[in-house]
């Protein structure tokens, strides 16, 4: 994924002409597309190869589950064309490092999570998540752009590794704020594709990041 937009489009939307739609508008402004269950389970797997043929794809399946199911559903994805996964870090080290083992690094583990609700039980175990995202070799975490004083306690911890923010629009996090915060990239889903103009949209959302770079 090229650091051009810093902006990650999340593409929740419900049909295979509706992605297209969305993504076929918005491709010059968005550094990569994140798939999640919404868009899997309506137009079926075969949307993460179709996708990956525009850009890079980053699986966001939140995998929490044993190490063998987790390599095996790491496995599917990557296959079917994922540059990208995201994962749960509640689930232990061992499950985070099986998705790190067949991903061949390219796993995002979750911290804190963006919405009211990610305070109740992410949040007071968020710095341990980001030092097993650290320890399991992991590309990245996802932190929330609702908390941008979140992201800059958790880089901190993680270093380097790359930090992917969503919370961006409909949840009322700002995208400037979460760039200057720390994180790399940007994840915005519904203040993009749910606009009347997607592009023009997409286009004043990766300017403000210009700007706050
Ligand atoms: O903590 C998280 N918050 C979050 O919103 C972790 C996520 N993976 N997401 C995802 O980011 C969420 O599932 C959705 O796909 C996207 C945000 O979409 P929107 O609020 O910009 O529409």
């Amino acid at each position: 994924m090229q650091k051009k937009n810093r902006v990650i489009l999340a593409l929740d939307v419900t049909s295979r002409a509706d992605a297209l739609r969305v993504v076929g508008a918005v491709k010059d402004y968005v550094d990569a597309i994140k798939i999640n269950w919404p868009l899997i389970l309506a137009a079926g797997p075969d949307i993460i190869t179709e996708m990956s043929k525009v850009k890079d794809v980053i699986c966001d399946m939140k995998i929490s589950d044993i190490p063998n199911t987790n390599r095996l559903i790491v496995e599917q994805a990557m296959a079917r064309g994922a540059s990208a996964v995201i994962c749960h870090g509640f689930a232990g080290d061992d499950s985070v490092k099986a998705c790190v083992d067949a991903a061949k690094g390219q796993v995002f583990v979750l911290t804190e999570m963006s919405h009211p609700g990610g305070k109740q039980f992410t949040a007071p175990v968020a710095d341990q998540l980001a030092a097993i995202a650290k320890a399991a070799g992991a590309r990245g975490i996802v932190a929330p752009a609702t908390r941008p004083e979140r992201i800059a306690q958790l880089r901190g911890i993680i270093g380097d590794l790359e930090i992917i923010a969503p919370g961006v629009g409909a949840q009322g996090g700002k995208a400037s704020d979460a760039i200057r915060a720390g994180a790399d990239y940007i994840i915005v889903g519904r203040a993009i594709y749910e606009a009347p103009d997607p592009r023009t949209a997409a286009k004043a959302i990766a300017d403000e990041v210009r700007a706050s770079v």
